[in-house]
């Protein structure tokens, strides 16, 4: 491989897709070489030969490959030539920003958990693949290769390390300028130039939407209250840090006095307590009032699990009117984005006046069998999630976004695994919490056990246990 690569750097030479000089690099650093590799589609056969080579590093995969991906756009032709050549399928993340809405992120013909391997020219930062790689990964591809032309060693390598994915690069710079040296494509003075000048810059991690660079699994809630755009998110983060409790008690019953009586054994013990006033049959503000006295008392957020999902004006009717007065009492709610972003528009409409920190919660994902809420579905809510300063979180079953600001809710949890007989499905509190939920749903797990506050006290240290594991995993 070596005659190769030597013969490549050469070329790389000849056809102006390196230079020396100074430069300014797309994350805005100075630089005393530039590769452009853009400059090979002109050149069909080195294109070819360098898809070859690359490709030589699929031998080594510890997964089978199933899709290609390359990095929009230098590395899309070369990404091309080895889906040809390897009659392997090629997927593309679209570069443009991301409207919510009609378009597909993520262009291809796909299953959830098919292995894809990036393609990339050069990484310097790494956040062009990290980008891509989270875009993937919503769409329920797997992720953890790139293979790369060349690595400038200024950081990108660890950086895609730390995020889980494995670099194999045809050439480090050095390697690259060594070769050209030994080529005399190049002195050895413009050589020392340059490894000086690598060994002073590291390059830092910037992605276009401004997300930190980090495993939000990894983060503990008070530093992810911190990078929080959104004032209920980071209320509720430490509020479950004060209380250390991750636990959501779904108060599914049909009469108010027996919530109350619920919500006085499990005040203590909860985060949030979760309702659904539209099945309280003797329901009135008299409910309301005495529920918000017991949060106060006991230091919980009340949810109203209304999931709103009509256009704007409607639901900004139903959020602020009716014999329900939601916006009034509830500090969070659930919404489901199928209407688009108007209705998030329209959720802030119905909060005029209204002076109290107020959270939306958007339903990415559904525990139950058959729910349609799939595929770009869930990354699209996610990208609505991440838009939107009003939105505290996402309700959803998988570690379905990274932004470790936002918190992930996740009903469909109960100790023994078994579902409902209307397609409800369950897992435990530790899977909950290892496929990244924050905050776990619990209901007839509670409501339905003999003693109520055993059931409560097991939910809680079971899942704050598994929360406690989760972040103190190095890797
Ligand atoms: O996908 C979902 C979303 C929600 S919010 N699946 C759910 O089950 N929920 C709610 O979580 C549901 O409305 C109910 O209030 C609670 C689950 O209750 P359990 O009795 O099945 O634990």
């Amino acid at each position: 491989m070596e005659k190769e690569l030597k013969e490549l750097a050469s070329d790389f030479f000849d056809i102006g897709a390196i230079k020396f000089g100074e430069f300014i690099t797309k994350v805005g650093l100075k630089t005393p070489v530039y590769i452009d590799l853009r400059v090979l589609i002109a050149h069909p056969k080195i294109l070819q030969k360098l898809s070859k080579v690359l490709w030589l590093f699929s031998k080594d995969s510890t997964s089978k490959i199933t899709q290609i991906c390359g990095v929009p756009y230098t590395a899309l032709p070369i990404a091309s030539i080895i889906s040809v050549e390897s009659n392997i399928p090629m997927v593309i993340r679209r570069k443009e920003e991301k409207a919510y809405g009609t378009k597909k992120l993520i262009e291809g013909q796909f299953e959830p958990g098919e292995h894809c391997v990036i393609i990339e020219d050069i990484i310097t930062s790494g956040s062009s693949v990290l980008e891509t790689v989270n875009d993937l990964k919503n769409e329920g591809l797997k992720v953890t290769e790139a293979f790369v032309v060349v690595d400038r060693e200024q950081g990108g390598l660890k950086h895609l390390h730390d995020n889980g994915i494995e670099v194999k690069s045809l050439f480090t710079l050095t390697k690259l300028i060594n070769f050209l040296v030994e080529s005399d494509k190049i002195n050895k003075e413009v050589a020392k130039q340059v490894s000086f000048y690598l060994k002073s810059t590291p390059a830092p991690l910037k992605i276009s939407n401004q997300e930190p660079s980090v495993d939000r699994l990894k983060l503990n809630f008070a530093t992810r209250a911190g990078l929080s755009r959104n004032a209920m998110a980071k209320k509720l983060f430490f509020l479950m840090e004060r209380k250390k409790t991750t636990l959501c008690l779904a108060a599914d019953l049909t009469n108010f006095e027996h919530i109350l009586e619920l919500a006085e054994i499990a005040g203590p013990h909860i985060a949030v307590l979760k309702t659904h006033v539209d099945m309280i049959e003797n329901f009135s503000s008299e409910f309301v009032t005495r529920l918000q006295d017991l949060a106060k008392k006991f230091d919980f957020l009340i949810m109203e699990d209304r999931k709103f999902g009509d256009i704007g004006h409607t639901v900004s009717l139903q959020y602020r009117k009716g014999i329900f007065e939601i916006a009034e009492w509830a500090d969070i709610v659930t919404a489901h984005p199928v209407a688009g972003k108007g209705i998030i528009e329209g959720l802030k409409r119905g909060l005029k006046g209204i002076t109290e920190i107020r959270g939306v919660f958007l339903v990415a994902e559904m525990s139950s069998e058959g729910a349609l809420t799939t595929g770009s579905y869930i990354s699209e809510t996610i990208s609505m999630a991440k838009d939107s300063s009003m939105v505290a979180g996402v309700v959803c079953q998988s570690n379905a976004f990274s932004d470790p600001g936002l918190i992930q809710l996740t009903p469909g949890v109960k100790l023994s695994k078994t579902g409902d007989d209307l397609g409800q499905k369950y897992n435990t509190p530790e899977q909950v919490v290892n496929s990244g939920a924050d905050l776990a749903v619990v209901g007839r797990g509670i409501t339905e056990a003999k003693d109520k506050l055993s059931a409560i006290l097991q939910y809680k240290e079971q899942l704050w246990e598994a929360y406690k594991t989760r972040i103190s995993k190095t890797n």
